[in-house]
């Protein structure tokens, strides 16, 4: 038992114990990857995703690379969280009077309920990449709600909650390419649709290389006993491009800007062929993560060389003091 995480109970959350003699403390699902090549007839990849429990089942929002090779966003659902029928066509946003209000791209979404309502917020095109960000109730009307931010911005990801009474929103202010650069800020809102009082919460750099070009929020925090538990991305450069690995950051809990704890190496980096090749060779890119509170279960989702999704899993109160003792703030 654990008493770590504060949430609900997911007794049918998908898991598999840590292989024995493995040191990680985020183990890969030995069944990866969950999703492969051209899954459904209008999607050549999915990856990048991300799931949430429902009604003792599973839902997903999906970025799809459509036969065309433009990404857009699908929604599905699952029975186990591991097995998915996802679409057949692309979620039909609307406006909020019903009328078609479609995204001309959408990318690398993540999903939340607050309160009783389930948000995505995704990489949208207005007139270049920012944050998109729409709700449903019913997973059959998605309306779209107003950007948050101006272009150029990538890596919106909600909180759960509110903090302090305002909806909270990390961000990653980007340019209108393949982003050279890249810290994480938060911002706040009454409503979901003013925001501001931003705040710079961490950046790239450290000691390390992993994490030396660019950070971005990963999946929507997870409230603990010692904070906000967040996984980022994390990106180096190399002759050949970029590489995403994952790390993971415990924030203040009433002040998410303030990071209190930060793994100094990766948790997560490109080793298995999965990871290594594919349509973007070595990308292992974080959107969500389920868990069980009861237990401390926490089950990963990622994005594996743009082509596929895989999971991992790991136990909070393991993770948590891995992440405090091997920190670097800075
Ligand atoms: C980022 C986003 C992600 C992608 C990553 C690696 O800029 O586009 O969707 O996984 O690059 O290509």
């Amino acid at each position: 038992m654990s008493n770590m995480i504060i949430g609900d109970a997911l007794p049918n959350i998908p898991w598999e114990d840590k292989p024995k003699g493995c040191i990680d403390v985020l183990w890969r699902y030995s069944g990866n990857p969950i999703i492969g090549w051209n899954p459904i007839p209008k999607a050549a990849r999915i990856y990048n995703s991300a799931v949430l429990p429902y009604q003792g089942k599973f839902v997903g929002a999906f970025r799809a690379d459509q036969k065309n090779g433009r990404a857009t966003l699908f929604f599905g659902k699952s029975d186990d969280g591991i097995h998915w029928n996802i679409g057949p066509d692309p979620i039909n946003w609307v406006d909020e009077n019903g009328k078609p209000n479609p995204i001309s791209y959408g990318y690398d979404p993540r999903f939340v309920k607050i309160e009783d309502t389930f948000y995505i917020v995704w990489c949208d095109d207005m007139h270049g990449a920012s944050i998109g960000l729409g709700k449903t109730s019913d997973f059959k009307t998605f309306f779209r709600m107003p950007n948050p931010f101006m272009p150029y911005n990538r890596n919106g990801v909600l909180f759960p909650r509110k903090v302090n009474g305002k909806y909270m929103i990390f961000s990653r202010p980007s340019d209108s390419g393949h982003t050279p650069f890249g810290n994480i800020y938060i911002s706040e809102s009454p409503d979901l649709i003013h925001w501001g009082n931003h705040k710079y919460v961490m950046g790239s750099g450290g000691s390390g290389w992993w994490q030396g070009t660019k950070v971005g929020a990963g999946p929507i925090p997870i409230e603990t006993k010692e904070g906000w538990l967040l996984f980022y991305h994390g990106v180096s450069t190399t002759c050949n491009g970029f590489v995403y690995s994952t790390g993971a950051a415990i924030l203040d809990i009433n002040d998410p800007s303030k990071v209190l704890y930060r793994t100094r190496d990766y948790i997560l980096t490109p080793e298995k062929s999965y990871e290594t090749t594919g349509f973007v060779p070595n990308v292992a890119f974080p959107c969500a993560t389920i868990f069980d509170a009861p237990t401390g279960r926490i089950t990963f989702y990622y994005g594996a060389a743009d082509t596929y999704t895989a999971m991992a899993f790991a136990q909070v109160d393991e993770l948590i003091a891995y992440i405090k003792n091997n920190s670097e703030v800075f």
